[in-house]
This record gives structure tokens, sequence and C-alpha cells, in this order.
């Protein structure tokens, strides 16, 4: 619980989201312990296509990633996640000079590197306690002789907006520095017969997922959200390429969140997550406007997901 003088932004997001017209949660709030875990396992069920496809270029391309990247680079990965994917590099790279994974959660970096010590013990391991949206890295990015490689993969890139994508390839772009080059995993459009189910499977683990806000809201914000009286829905976004989650309302209610009331009609939702599938061309667009030309990228053999290495202009 927060004193009237400490500013909460969760408190902030909320308040302000559900007092717009479309109400609207940022998606970052879906991931407090529980609903890390309920991610973790997201990437584990047969309708979610992205993890597995993503690791299976990986395994396959590593090589020639490694040899694009060149020997004793230094490797920046942006929200440090999965340690499989980054081992999966390091293991294909010419003797990495450091590894730096840049994580909001110091808990979390510190388990990540401790394991990684033990299996690379060459290897400068420099975790940094940041939000990964934040600029100002370059200095603390340890001296190599080999060029710097950012590192982002799982597609988290398509949950953030267009200026937030902006923002992040331009501080990456200045942290890195001239010479650098960036792996970004990114899925990519299809059809929404795949894509719908990958966001709405049948055990109901991303309905669990999303249902967690409100828990959270109810546990965090002193809310009183009835979690039956709220459906999980995925929708296709056609003209803005994106699955859409949101929370439907089953009726007309009204819920208390933090001291205040919102009204919610039948059927009326909160948009709780944008999952954007960037095709190539446009991604380069973006890339272009942040100082990064795409130089390649690996892909498999239905198209489903894409590596893209960019290169600093
Ligand atoms: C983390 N991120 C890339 C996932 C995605 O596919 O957009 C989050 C997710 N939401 C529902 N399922 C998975």
């Amino acid at each position: 619980m927060m004193d009237g003088l400490t500013r909460d932004p969760f408190r902030e997001d909320v308040i302000k989201g559900l007092g717009q017209p479309q109400k609207a949660i940022p998606s970052r709030w879906l991931y407090d312990e529980k609903g890390s875990k309920l991610f973790d396992e997201i990437t584990e069920l047969p309708e979610y296509y992205p993890t597995r496809t993503e690791l299976k270029i990986l395994g396959d391309r590593a090589g020639e990633m490694a040899d694009a990247i060149g020997p004793e680079a230094v490797i920046v990965e942006y929200g440090a996640g999965s340690l499989l994917k980054v081992r999966i590099l390091l293991d294909a790279l010419e003797r990495p000079a450091a590894f730096v994974p840049v994580d909001i959660s110091a808990s979390h970096l510190e388990a990540a590197a401790d394991e990684l010590t033990a299996d690379y013990p060459d290897l400068t391991i420099k975790p940094i306690a940041s939000d990964f949206m934040a600029s100002n890295l370059g200095e603390s990015l340890p001296e190599a002789a080999g060029r710097r490689a950012g590192f982002f993969p799982g597609s988290t890139v398509g949950n953030l907006l267009d200026a937030e994508i902006h923002r992040f390839l331009s501080n990456a772009r200045a942290d890195l520095g001239d010479g650098a080059c960036f792996i970004i995993g990114i899925d990519q459009p299809k059809p929404p017969k795949i894509l719908v189910p990958a966001y709405d499977d049948a055990q109901g683990v991303t309905a669990a997922f999303n249902k967690n806000l409100l828990t959270r809201m109810n546990r965090e914000l002193d809310a009183n959200f009835d979690l039956d009286a709220f459906a999980h829905e995925a929708r296709w976004n056609q003209s803005d390429s994106r699955i859409e989650m949101h929370l439907r309302s089953l009726k007309p209610q009204t819920v208390r969140v933090a001291g205040e009331s919102f009204d919610f009609q039948d059927g009326e939702t909160i948009h709780t997550e944008n999952s954007r599938k960037i095709a190539l061309d446009r991604f380069a667009g973006m890339a272009e406007k942040a100082g990064w030309s795409l130089s390649r990228h690996w892909t498999d053999e239905k198209g489903l997901f894409a590596v893209m290495l960019l290169e600093a202009d």
C-alpha cells in the first residue's frame, strides 16, 4: 500500500486508463509474479507458435548470426528474459567478450548472471538493473575488441507503440554506438485462424494471464472486480496488423478501484495488450528512422517469425 506522497505508477496508469472512452491499461502491468509465471506457461502451449519457432530459427541459424556479429563481441540483451535464447547465440559466437543483461528486476538478473557464470567462466557478465526502455546505458557497457550487438528476442517489440519503438531503437543506437549491430525477433503477419488461437488457447492459460490483471488490481489497488463478470477476448485488428487482448464486461456494472468508481456497459472492454505483427518492410522503415538499416533476416519454413539483423548506419 502506498502512502499519499509516494508515486504509484500502476495506480496512475489504471486510473487514467479506465477514465478513457476506450478503457485501456498498458500491457506491462500484466507481469506481476503470477503473470510472469503464466506467460512462461503460454510459451509452451501448442497454439503459441512464436517461442518455439524463434528457438528453432536461432538453433538453425546461430552460426550465421555469430559470423555476422564477429569475434570478441559485447552482447547486450534488452529485457533479458529466457537465457535459453542468448545461450544459443553465445555458444555460436567466437570468443564472446561480455554479456550485459538489462532487466528491471534485480533479482531476476542476479539469478540469470549466477547461472551463466557457472557455464561461461571466461565471459564478463555485467547485469544492468534498468527498464530496457531507458537510455544512457552506453557508459556502463564494458570495452572489448569486438563490436557491440543488441539482442532483443521474443517479439516484445510488438507489444510497444510506434513512438515507443522509435525511442527504444534510437536509445539503443546511441548506447551501442557506431559499428554496432542488433538482433531482434519479430512475429510476422499471418491469417487470424492461426493468430487468434495463439492468444485464446483451449486450456485457458492466456485467459488466466489476462484476467490476472483484475486480480492484481483487486490486491494492489483495493479494487472489487468480479472475475466471473469479465471474459478474456483476443481480437485480430487487420488494419493495425495486431492481436488485441481485451477484458469484456459480461453485464452493466460499476467497479471501485483505488477509491474511484468506473461504470461498464454490457460488452464494454478494457484493452490490455497489443501484439503487433510487423512485416519486414515496415520494420525496416521504423529502423531506418532510428539510425539502423535492416541488413538481413532469418525465418522459418512457413515465414511465421523473423529474426532481423540491423546494422548501425
Ligand atoms: C511478451 N509478448 C511478446 C507476448 C506476445 O505474444 O505478444 C505476450 C503475450 N500475450 C499473450 N500471449 C502472449
